[in-house]
């Protein structure tokens, strides 16, 4: 058997996706996610115009050997246009893989180690009580995590939190249809810094000590703003502090580590293990934050959580609305099966992209869990699809309040 054809499927069912279609000579189907937002196209035309063709006719078994073949056979290596589209390819050949051997494809990946995946939600508000009922409604779902974010007094709209409101389940998209450029956001980092503390301080008042509250810090801080305020926040025993800083520049949580003991999660935006190399090897993060979508897929994933294991780091993976319901499952089937399970994302996909993508995850009180039909167990309705059309999206632009570009 062989592969026989390739498809690149981009629909916008409220988000723009780009999801792969990998079909053998016996017609068993592989589905993969290739979404990068703000650069969609990028990705799809690095799959349709380059390595569709060097995949028809191989043996779609050769998983690891395919990995290799696009990774080393590129020259031009990493990146997250690269790494989204091997990702694509490798997540296909899995759901193909598992579906020729009838079981989920956590299974194939060493089976359970756990009943149900522990998922966190996005709770946010303008001001404490938007925020503070966004936290209840998501606790009356089962949730045992919640992400926090909150507006900054004088600062307008900021990251991550919706400007529709707060809601339980409302679509906060980051990704905004602004014609030719990115729409622009403010920011001021010593208003935040002096503003989080307080907070956090009053959740824990609200909500008690067992709630797990994560928070990203989404890039901004320097190195010594994360380290002053992971050490303000360290009473109020955040389940982690992401992205704390920009994460290419990874000694800079040396310093942070040496002023506070707050866990730190980092990596989203990175695509290969060489991003984490000098994080893991001086322990300088808790949690692994990739998607399988932008850090080369299930083959790629595994071997950084498992090098990752070895110094008692353990997974985060990214789950927003911008990693597909495809990216979603293939992430709670390693969730399941590995041993260094941290905890998982989890933003609901609005009803427009369940139309499009069938899926059979399953939400229980505070988890998730992967389902049991053969393979990552989500298909993608083509004529579905088919009705939503491509928009240009963008990812905003930040800048201080001085007019400076700043990290996003
Ligand atoms: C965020 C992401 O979920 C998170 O942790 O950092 O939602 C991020 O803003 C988006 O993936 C950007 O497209
Ligand atoms: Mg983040």
């Amino acid at each position: 058997m062989s592969i026989e054809s390739v498809d690149v499927i981009v629909t916008s069912p409220g988000r723009n996706f780009v999801t792969l279609k990998v079909t053998t000579s016996d017609g068993v189907v592989g589905w993969g996610d290739a979404t990068l937002n703000g650069r969609e196209l990028s990705v799809a035309s690095y799959l349709s115009e380059h390595l569709a063709s060097m995949l028809i006719g191989r043996d779609e078994d050769r998983i690891e050997d395919t990995w290799q073949y696009l990774y080393r056979g590129a020259y031009w290596r990493r990146g997250p246009v690269t790494m989204a589209a091997i990702a694509a390819v490798d997540m296909a050949l899995w759901d193909i893989k598992a579906k020729k051997a009838g079981m989920p494809l956590y299974q194939l990946l060493g089976g359970a180690s756990r009943d149900g995946v522990r998922v966190y939600a996005h709770a946010s508000g303008t001001d404490f009580a938007a925020l503070s009922n966004a936290i209840t409604g998501y606790r009356e779902l089962g949730f045992t995590a919640v992400r926090v974010q909150t507006g900054v007094p004088g600062l307008g709209q900021i990251y991550g939190v919706s400007s529709t409101g707060p809601g339980v389940r409302y679509d906060y998209e980051p990704a905004k249809r602004s014609g030719d450029r990115p729409s622009e956001e403010t920011w001021d980092t010593r208003q935040y810094l002096n503003h989080m503390p307080g907070v956090f301080a009053k959740i824990r008042e609200e909500f008690g000590t067992d709630l797990r509250i994560l928070h990203d810090g989404h890039h901004r801080m320097t190195p010594i703003e994360a380290a002053r305020f992971a050490k303000d926040v360290e009473p109020y025993d955040l389940f982690w502090l992401e992205d704390a800083t920009p994460g290419e520049d990874q000694t800079a949580l040396r310093l942070i580590r040496q002023h506070s003991t707050t866990p730190l999660a980092i990596g989203e935006v990175f695509n290969t293990v060489y991003d984490y190399q000098t994080l893991i090897t001086e322990r300088l993060i808790d949690y692994v934050r990739s998607a399988v979508t932008h850090t080369g897929g299930i083959t790629a994933m595994k071997k950084l959580l498992d090098f990752a294991a070895i110094y008692g780091i353990r997974s985060g993976i990214h789950g927003p609305t911008d990693i597909s319901p495809v990216g979603m499952a293939a992430a709670l089937h390693l969730d399941l099966a590995i041993h260094n399970f941290g905890i998982q994302e989890y933003m609901p996909h609005n009803e427009q992209t369940l139309e499009v993508f069938q899926t059979s995850f399953t939400f229980d009180r505070g988890f998730l869990h992967p389902g049991d039909q053969p393979g990552l167990g989500v298909e993608l309705d083509e004529e579905a699809a088919g009705a939503f059309e491509y928009t240009k999206a963008y990812l905003p632009v930040n800048r201080l309040l001085d007019g400076t570009v700043h990290d996003w």
